[in-house]
């Protein structure tokens, strides 16, 4: 199934890198030289996946942040005993701006037994995950995954159109000098995340980088170090925190990842793998990166 997703993801890159041709082939919305209509990259994005792993039968059901329920797969696929969650084409408002962008995948045993996944079997704990991981589209492609047992990076060679492992047992740094958020929402956060970005700022030597691309930020704090925050912007009513990024294939494959890294990953009071989930399509406040930055933001903010 990794293999599947390799392979799907070769195919994104190259519609990623053509996307500067829009103009000429045709915007998204708008119909191309041919007269054809040009889907939206994350539509298309979407589509690979899906007939990939169709085609594959590699699982036996899907979910994607495009779709609202959850995909069935091919008849090939009822024997399978994995579901997948993914989002096709994170931060894909970033393509027109050639920003760095990415696809994001969370992998589950199935509960039952051969047939299609039901609902229950994409309604988990973080913690059940058999796998995650993310592509970075980006100066190059980069796979991160991990099975559980630590995490290995592997860079595309477009050449060969193969992913060679570049990155074997990434670890992130305990502490880094990177502080990545929104800035422009400050006046909608918290007293306690207030608190810790004021701190961060002054005389402890952070910097602040924020593409604006979830895959792209955490991406470059695990490899640097470094905390990501998007902490919850919406009046939560008395709840736990609630953020933009997507619970069950934004924050908790990434979760996995960082924690596998020997990172951390929180909503501010609970580790991300330990959020109920409640609907696919949930979302959460990501604090994500480096163990001390993250265990640090959770003492400022309580
Ligand atoms: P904001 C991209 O649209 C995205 O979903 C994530 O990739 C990214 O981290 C976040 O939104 C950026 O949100 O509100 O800072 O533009």
């Amino acid at each position: 199934m990794i293999r599947d997703l390799a392979l799907a993801a070769t195919d994104i890159a190259a519609q990623v890198n053509r996307a500067g041709l829009a103009g000429i082939l045709g915007e998204a919305g708008q119909t191309n030289i041919h007269g054809e209509d040009v889907k939206k990259l994350d539509l298309v994005a979407n589509e690979i996946i899906v007939d990939t792993l169709r085609a594959s039968g590699s699982v036996c059901g899907m979910a994607s942040e495009e779709v609202d329920e959850p995909i069935p797969a091919s008849p090939g696929g009822e024997a399978s005993s994995y579901v997948v969650l993914f989002d096709p084409l994170d931060g894909s408002s970033n393509i027109d701006v050639n920003v760095s962008i990415g696809t994001i995948f969370s992998v589950y045993h199935r509960l039952g037994g051969p047939g299609q996944a039901t609902v229950e079997d994409f309604l988990r704990s973080g913690r059940e995950q058999v796998a995650a991981g993310y592509f970075v589209y980006g100066s190059s492609t980069m796979l991160v995954y991990t099975l559980g047992d630590g995490v290995d990076g592997f860079t595309l060679d477009p050449d060969s159109r193969t992913f060679r492992l570049t990155h074997e047992g990434l670890c992130t740094p305990e502490r880094g000098k990177i502080y990545s958020c929104n800035e422009g929402n400050y006046d909608k956060w918290d007293d306690g995340t207030r608190r810790y970005v004021d701190s961060v700022k002054t005389g402890r030597g952070y910097s602040a980088r924020y593409v604006g691309s979830f895959v792209a930020d955490v991406h470059r704090n695990l490899i640097k170090g470094g905390i990501f925050l998007y902490p919850g912007t919406v009046n939560s009513s008395g709840g736990h925190p609630k953020g933009k990024l997507r619970l069950m294939y934004e924050a908790n494959p990434m979760a996995m990842v960082a924690e596998q890294a020997g990172g951390m990953a929180t909503d501010g009071e609970r580790p991300i793998l330990e959020i109920p989930a409640e609907d696919i399509h949930q979302r959460v406040a990501v604090v994500i990166g480096s163990r001390d930055d993250v265990a640090e933001y959770g003492e400022l903010r309580s």
